[in-house]
């Protein structure tokens, strides 16, 4: 039997110089291990006489006894530099600033919206709301378009349900937002400037129509305003709206109820490898729709009109949306596919405004 004293050195030491984890298991093995040596020197004990064996049995389970306890100690240590080492490798510094969480994208109408907005407040119109269920009286009567005129049919209006016998006034889902500048006229008179952006319907459903869209409507009454006075403010936010020094417009006679005289109004624009240029080039495009207020609308919304007179105009929002930002199908607009609302979505930090910038 080998000498426990240099059993216990050559353990010792390799248990001390032990690299890691596998190495301390190959020690164990070579000493405690069922074919390790203090095993096996266990084993010797059996060969043993009663008095050897009464010396060398106490002496060899201290010995292993206390090779367990190094490789367990040892163990123990590996084991806390491995972590003191992972600790010092994978730090964070939590006071450095965070990544900004990925937040939803404002739609391309509500973009327009407010551009639209920031614009005409520039020129001192303030936005007016209204209901989006109306009675037909504002949104027929009051505009001069009388029960038995064809716009009535013609805008393929959306009716409430009423039960027979409900005394109620007829209601439909407002074909336009002009009953908002009823309303408005209604309620504080003139002089007035407002402009009205909202969601109209209508029965129609094709590649450029959907039965729920949107509008802007702009009404401007004062003493003495003009078609002149008109056409600034459209050049002024045409120019404004579509981020260009100069524009062109056209003004075309037309005719609807609630204004006389009308005139569609169309801008200079040139379509080059199907790309739209505003104010250049020898294409026109109709953009808009206005004229002066009809004095009878002025009589309906209480506003005297041998004392008062003005203009309005009115535009779809989703069709200068796409123009402005290149969307070629209408219908994407209320489809609320994510991917569509991240390609042409819009910052939300990203506010409209004149000094800021539009749309950038
Ligand atoms: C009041 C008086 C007059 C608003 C007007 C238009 C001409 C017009 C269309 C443009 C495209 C509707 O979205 S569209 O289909 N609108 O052409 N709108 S004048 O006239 C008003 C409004 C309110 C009290």
């Amino acid at each position: 039997m080998e000498d426990l004293g240099a059993l216990r050195g050559k353990y010792l030491t390799a248990i001390k110089g032990a690299k890691d984890e596998a190495a301390l298991e190959e020690v164990r093995l070579a000493a405690l291990g069922k074919k390790g040596e203090i095993s096996l020197a266990m084993r010797e004990l059996g060969k043993m006489t009663p008095d050897e064996r009464k010396t060398a049995g106490p002496a060899l389970n201290a010995l292993k006894d206390e090779i367990d306890a190094a490789l367990r100690a040892r163990k123990a240590a590996l084991a806390d530099a491995a972590l003191e080492e992972r600790l010092r490798a994978e730090w964070l510094d939590v006071t450095l600033p965070g990544t900004p969480r990925r937040m939803g994208t404002i739609h391309p109408v509500s973009q327009v919206m407010d551009e639209l907005t920031a614009i005409f407040a520039d020129m001192g119109f303030a936005v007016a709301e209204g209901p989006q269920v109306e009675s037909d009286w504002f949104n027929f009567d009051a505009l001069n378009i009388p029960p038995e005129h064809p716009a009535r049919q013609e805008h393929d209006t959306f009716f409430m349900h009423r039960d027979a016998g409900d005394p109620r006034p007829p209601h439909v889902l407002r074909t336009h937002t002009s009953p908002v500048q009823i309303r408005a006229m209604q309620a504080q008179g003139a002089p007035i400037r407002v402009i009205a952006p909202g969601r109209v319907y209508r029965m129609d459903m094709d590649q450029t129509h959907a039965p729920m869209f949107h509008q802007v409507e702009g009404l401007a009454i004062d003493r003495t305003l003009s078609m002149a006075n008109l056409k600034w403010v459209l050049e002024e936010f045409c120019r404004a709206f579509f981020e260009v020094d100069h524009v062109e417009l056209r003004f075309r006679a037309s005719h609807f109820p609630f204004t006389e005289p009308s005139a569609e109004v169309d801008i200079r624009c040139s379509w080059t490898g199907g790309q739209l240029k505003i104010g250049e080039g020898d294409d026109w495009m109709e953009i808009l729709g206005s004229g002066m207020v009809h004095p009878k609308v002025l009589h309906a919304a209480g506003v005297d009109p041998d004392r008062w007179q003005g203009f309005a105009f009115g535009m779809g929002i989703d069709r200068i949306a796409m123009l402005k930002y290149g969307i070629p199908d209408l219908r994407a607009f209320f489809e609320s596919d994510l991917r569509w609302l991240r390609h042409y979505g819009f910052s939300a930090l990203d506010v409209p405004g004149l000094a800021s910038g539009l749309s950038r």
